[in-house]
């Protein structure tokens, strides 16, 4: 007899994990998948899977060095995100309060953003990561070095919407978010590691409503926070998998008992390695960690695709899904 709306929570979670996805997300060759077989297996049951030697046939596993990109773009100005920790696009405690942090944004020569990368001027963490088609967009003359995915093309039954790249070093940490779109997401340097949850599990995340800030730079070029104007708020996962000290777990521990419950499913881990390529179904959500080499320039560099997703009965439960979360587990704006 389930009493309570969190007993009914768990029991989704489990079921979920049970009938469907399972504890693990699968890897499989590229070889053993057709786009029949992808549509089939994945993305009508919004299921993660990892699939290798997809891209192997790409110049970009071997031609992308930061020498290439310097050279083969000569004087091309991308756009940069900066902040002083390396968390763009979370939420961040800043005068008492909390705010969910936008980045200072800057259009910069690729010469000068491959510079910084490892040296901010005042030890700001940059990472290119505009997520508006940025790889034809900003960084074209790389477009010829990748193969968009046809057999994804083909079982999503369009184009992608957008294609974009990402280059960070491990500085720099993406939050638990969800986007409206299906991702087919392909490392070319370096290691990504994504902690996944699935839509039913976003009573787990504690959202928070929170006044937005971004990032701005004053006279001496130092990063400060700042509301936006005008004011504007928006809900927001506070889960950090992976706090910075044993204090700062405890604290989450006692303030995030669903996430770090023992009794409830962990979330799915995914290390991704050059070659390899997640698909990330939509709406799930995930918090994304990366990890270089020396030997890869000491840089990490991804290029994703996204797909336009279906609003179809798995929407409608996600939509539900988190309407309860936000209803029984949204935490107040505190002022401590
Ligand atoms: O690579 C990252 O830092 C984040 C990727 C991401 O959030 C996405 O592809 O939707």
């Amino acid at each position: 007899m389930y009493r309570n709306a969190q007993d009914l929570l768990h029991l989704l979670t489990h079921e979920i994990r049970d009938l469907d996805i399972g504890y693990t997300v699968e890897k499989i060759p590229a070889s053993q998948l057709t786009s029949l077989t992808f549509f089939r297996e994945y993305v009508s049951r919004n299921k993660p899977v990892i699939i290798t030697g997809a891209i192997n046939h790409w110049p970009a596993l071997r031609a992308w060095t930061v020498d290439y990109i310097r050279e083969i773009l000569g004087s091309a100005k991308i756009c940069v995100a900066s902040t002083p920790h390396g968390r763009a696009d979370s939420v961040i405690n800043a005068d008492g309060s909390q705010y969910f942090a936008l980045p200072y944004e800057e259009q910069m020569p690729v010469q000068d953003f491959f510079a910084q990368l490892h040296n901010g001027t005042r030890g700001e963490k940059i990472y290119a990561q505009a997520q508006n088609n940025s790889l034809p967009e900003q960084f074209g003359a790389l477009l010829p070095d990748v193969e968009e995915p046809n057999w994804a093309t083909e079982a999503f039954g369009v184009p992608p919407e957008a294609t974009n790249l990402w280059i960070g070093t491990d500085d720099s940490v993406t939050s638990f978010h969800k986007d409206h779109y299906e991702n087919i997401y392909a490392v070319v340097k370096g290691r990504k590691l994504f902690t996944l949850l699935p839509p039913s599990d976003a009573y787990r995340l504690y959202f928070q409503t929170c006044q937005v800030a971004r990032y701005h730079k004053d006279a001496e070029g130092t990063l400060v926070l700042q509301p936006e104007e005008p004011h504007h708020e928006v809900p927001w996962a506070t889960v950090d998998p992976y706090p910075s000290s044993e204090e700062v777990e405890q604290a989450s521990r006692a303030a995030h008992p669903e996430y770090w419950d023992p009794q409830l499913p962990p979330p799915l881990e995914v290390d991704l390695g050059p070659g390899e390529v997640l698909y990330l179904p939509s709406l799930w959500f995930h918090h994304v960690r990366q990890q270089a080499s020396a030997d890869d320039d000491a840089c990490v560099i991804a290029v994703n695709y996204w797909y336009e997703m279906a609003f179809d009965c798995k929407a409608a439960y996600a939509k539900l899904a988190e309407q309860l979360a936000t209803a029984l587990y949204t935490l107040p704006q505190s002022n401590a």
